[in-house]
């Protein structure tokens, strides 16, 4: 089939000049500008040729363009007498009063379509600019012209690249994307440079050009009535190198800006003007935290080096050599502002700061002295343990620490990342060779943000969490705290120690429940480190094997001793996790094994490929939750995004439906506080069993755990046990593997009665989600009754607000729960808290069981209340949990009731029917 298509609009505007146009009367619209679906070819044609639903036209049987042209024109009758018209399928785009109108919008949409100027970074210089599309290739033709002017004519009027004499160059080049007119590229251009100096800011969409439709500034009001859409048509198309999120944040950016231009006095516009905008802005306000991930392992195993290997730069956080280790909690994320290195650092307060220094002062001899002093030549150098504190506090050092810790926080920033490793490693290693030139002592934590990881860490906060227990008290409960906030964590372990050791849960034994139940990790990746580190000879006598025994055809011996043991040890591991999950606590984390090489990720030498020291299968990990969390803030933004345009594209809903809501909002409020008392009643029950239990045998429980952690000989543990009672119950010394935490001992009855139920009432994985959880009762309620399928505008949106809602209430439980679960350990310690106090004070001979009795006669005194106490706090803040869900859904949504029935206008207040499509295409893109 021949046709008049866009192709041939040169000949059609031939035609046209000098033809009168007298197809503009009456009051529809005369042109259709349509696209035909078999051909794809887009043309202008007279309405009338249309069926009556817009999904097909007629299609004359001339076959001579002059003859097509002429019957479009003229806006022939079909059918003519003599041959037949066909009927065609279509999609319809717009019609237009005037063959002209049709006609330049075809032009423009062709234009835009086909794009006639590219934005592109130039590799080898990077330079961000604009050229004409037909000098790309893979690579892009670049003129040999030297004067500006000359090389800017070339672009604009789009020259023909010259290929055989005096060649074009070709060189590299990224392309961002393609425009219609240079104008458009040019912003672009623009917006693209400025966004990369400030990566974290939107785009600039505010387009300047963007003519304002004559409707806009009149449909939106309640007075008067317009019967035509605003022509978003005639808006930039949105191109192709924008992610959906851009796509539709630039969207919500220009209905912004539709609605603030505006005009009209009427206050109930005004009203509803203000929800809108509103609205829109809250929706850049992002709430949701990021996703932590602790790294864990005993001093030495290769975390620091393992950070760096992910994070592609060998020498960015200091890893051990002799006598060195990473001495402070460091935090690692991106710096998604700018592209500098940038280390912050908090100190401990003064106040902090002297409690240590007179603790210090009090202790006595041996292993709290050998952590003083590690502490004090680690400021003030070597000859300063032999000072007296007041001799110390006279040095000029400690007015100069003094300064420091007045200042609270310090910066460190530099584009050059050694020239920041090195600045940075004082307040983070500690290092026997540098005595009186380490900080860490004062430092409280540190975080690193790293320019251009975008990719990995995004979304990530990365955490070396040495687990050691030489800290002070402040430090241990960071510690305590940042653990809690974890979602995955990575144990690291030497393969050689990891293969051996019995059991790989180790380092997390003592903190599982924090992880669990107390916290929100539902990933543990056991890693482990050094696989590099082989002798082939031992290695394959240890295993009974020969070098012929073993695979890896063309490999030398070590690089397949190598991979034999990766292998086995990944078997090994996963046996041993596997076998100790059926412990309850430990069976709802997901559990994979790696085997890495930090040293040969970085050195070729070592003959290790690439993929075989595993280090881009993390790297895999961390891309790939960036993703699917961007994927998921996406969708969150597309979904509240079609719920506000379906407020804008609402009409008022009948009486009768507005009262439904009201009504389903009570209905279902009350449901769910029926929901929730009753995981209530079930808390109470199992934590009334705890009390009861921890009455009966907390006394023994905790003679039972002293017994087992003290040393046959008793040696030394009576300054353990001071400085846990100095400590208010907690106390981790330093060759030990785990703390001694004697309000944990307290309270592990209670625990024990609470945990199994706990877990399903407080899921942190939505694929966990159980009939008894919290969650799943907030996820069935809403105030939408799902009866009709095709829902009504105002409904939609009601629906986008509630699932909002939901989803930040989700996340509000999971971080509360972490409070609730607390509650117990911290009522313990709070209420045995002046026993400590008292049994501290005990000295001299004897001070050992006079500091035990005190306790146990502490723990007998409370027993009676202290336990129903903790078991009434938990369930305080269950109910306050509970509130705030139904008293946040109840504010909310009868605000979003409110906003929804303001809308009294019997019209479209803007058609943006056009955008929800778009909309619904990003979406289904997600
Ligand atoms: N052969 C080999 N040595 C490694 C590897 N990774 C780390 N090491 C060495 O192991 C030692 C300790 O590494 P770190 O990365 O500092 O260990 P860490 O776990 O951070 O130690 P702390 O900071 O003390 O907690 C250093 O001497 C590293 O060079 C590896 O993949 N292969
Ligand atoms: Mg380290």
């Amino acid at each position: 089939m021949s046709s008049v298509n866009v192709e041939g609009c040169d000949d059609w505007k031939m035609s046209e000049e000098g033809d009168e146009d007298d197809s503009s009367s009456g009051d529809r619209p005369n042109f259709a500008l349509v696209t035909l679906q078999d051909t794809d070819e887009m043309m202008v044609m007279p309405s009338k040729w249309l069926n009556t639903d817009k999904t097909q036209c007629h299609w004359p049987p001339f076959r001579s363009p002059e003859k097509l042209t002429e019957a479009v024109r003229d806006g022939l009758e079909p059918p003519t007498a003599g041959k037949p018209w066909e009927m065609l399928n279509i999609v319809l785009h717009k019609e237009y009063d005037t063959f002209e109108e049709a006609i330049k919008k075809q032009e423009e949409l062709k234009a835009q379509k086909d794009g006639m100027f590219a934005v592109v970074t130039l590799q080898e210089s990077n330079e961000l600019t604009v050229i004409p599309v037909n000098w790309l290739k893979t690579q892009c033709y670049w003129p040999p012209f030297k004067t500006p002017k000359k090389c800017l004519e070339a672009v604009k009027n789009r020259l023909e690249p010259i290929k055989r004499k005096s060649p074009w160059e070709l060189v590299n080049m990224d392309l961002h994307g393609e425009y219609a007119t240079y104008q458009q590229a040019k912003e672009k251009q623009e917006a693209i440079s400025e966004q990369m100096e400030r990566p974290s800011t939107s785009l600039k969409t505010n387009n300047p050009s963007t003519p304002q439709t004559p409707c806009s500034t009149q449909t939106f009001g309640v007075k008067r009535k317009c019967d035509k859409s605003p022509d978003i048509t005639v808006q930039p198309l949105l191109t192709t190198d924008m992610d959906p999120k851009k796509k539709s944040k630039k969207i919500m950016e220009d209905i912004k800006e539709k609605v603030q231009a505006i005009q009209d006095t009427d206050p109930t516009f005004t009203t509803i003007k203000a929800h809108i905008l509103d609205a829109i802005s809250k929706m850049n306000e992002d709430t949701r935290k990021k996703e932590t991930i602790g790294i864990f392992g005993r001093t030495g195993e290769g975390k620091s080096s393992l950070l760096n290997a992910v994070l592609g730069d060998q020498f960015l956080l200091p890893s051990g050599g002799f006598g060195a280790c990473t001495a402070v909690i460091t935090e690692v994320e991106a710096n998604l502002n700018d592209s500098n290195y940038i280390a912050e650092i908090e100190f401990i307060s003064k106040e902090e700061w002297d409690e240590e220094f007179a603790l210090s002062d009090k202790e006595e001899a041996n292993e709290l002295t050998e952590m003083t002093k590690e502490r004090i030549t680690a400021l003030f150098g070597a000859e300063a343990e032999e000072k007296t504190l007041e001799e110390l506090k006279r040095d000029d050092k400690y007015k100069d620490i003094f300064n420091v810790l007045s200042t609270g926080k310090k910066i460190i920033s530099s584009s050059d990342s050694s020239a920041f490793a090195s600045n940075v490693v004082c307040y983070l290693e500690n290092n026997l060779a540098n005595p009186g030139g380490c900080f860490w002592p004062l430092v409280k934590s540190v975080t690193i943000k790293i320019p251009n990881r975008r990719e990995l860490l995004e979304q990530i906060v990365l955490i070396d969490l040495p687990g050691t227990g030489d800290y002070d008290k402040i430090r241990d409960d960071l510690w305590k705290t940042k653990i809690r906030e974890c979602s995955a964590v990575w144990i690291v372990s030497d393969i050689k120690r990891a293969i051996t050791d019995r059991n790989p849960w180790g380092i997390l034994e003592h903190c599982i429940e924090d992880l669990g139940p107390g916290g929100e990790c539902k990933h543990i990746n056991f890693i482990c480190t050094k696989t590099d580190d082989m002798k082939p000879a031992e290695y394959l006598k240890s295993v009974r094997l020969t070098e012929a025994q073993i695979s890896g055809q063309g490999l030398d011996v070590k690089t397949k001793c190598i991979l034999h043991r990766n292998d086995l040890a990944q078997k090994t591991i996963t046996e041993k996790l596997q076998s100790s999950k059926s412990e309850e606590s430990k069976e709802r984390f997901i559990t994979d094994v790696f085997t890495v090489s930090s040293t040969a990720f970085f050195d070729p030498e070592l003959k290790l490929k690439n993929v075989d020291t595993e280090i881009p299968k993390l790297r895999d990990i961390l891309i790939n939750q960036n993703k699917s969390i961007n994927q998921q803030l996406t969708r969150d933004y597309i979904n509240e995004a079609k719920g506000i345009l379906s407020l804008i594209q609402s009409i008022q809903l009948d009486k009768d439906k507005t009262m439904e809501l009201q009504t389903n909002l009570e209905k279902n409020l009350k449901l769910l506080d029926d929901n929730f008392e009753g995981l209530y009643e079930k808390l109470k029950r199992c934590l009334s069993k705890g009390v009861e239990e921890s009455v009966r045998s907390c006394v023994k429980t905790t003679q039972d755990m002293l017994s087992s952690v003290r040393p046959k000989s008793n040696r030394g543990f009576h300054r353990i046990f001071r400085a846990m009672c100095e400590r208010g119950g907690f106390y981790w010394p330093k060759k030990w593997n785990e703390p001694l935490d004697l309000n944990k001992c307290l309270s592990k009855h209670m625990y024990d009665n609470i945990n199994k139920e706990f877990v399903l009432m407080f899921p942190v994985d939505v694929n966990d989600k159980t009939e008894k959880s919290m969650q799943d009762k907030l996820d069935k309620f809403s105030i939408i009754l799902p009866t009709s399928p095709m829902l009504h505008p105002v409904h939609i949106f009601i629906q986008t607000q509630e699932t909002k809602l939901k989803a930040s209430l989700s996340r509000v439980i999971v971080e509360k729960k972490k409070e609730i679960y607390s509650t117990i350990y911290t009522a313990i310690e709070r209420k045995m808290a002046p026993g400590y106090e008292k049994a501290a004070l005990e000295k001299g001979e004897g001070s050992m069981q006079n500091m035990e009795e005190v306790i146990m006669k502490t723990i007998n005194e409370l027993k009676p209340q202290m336990f129903n106490e903790a078991k009434v706090e938990m369930l305080e803040m269950f109910n306050n949990l509970k509130m705030r869900i139904m008293n946040t859904l109840e504010s909310e949504l009868k605000t979003s009731v409110k906003r929804s029935l303001s809308q009294i206008s019997k019209f479209n207040l803007l058609d943006v029917s056009r955008e929800i499509q778009e909309l619904d295409k990003l979406s289904a893109a997600v």
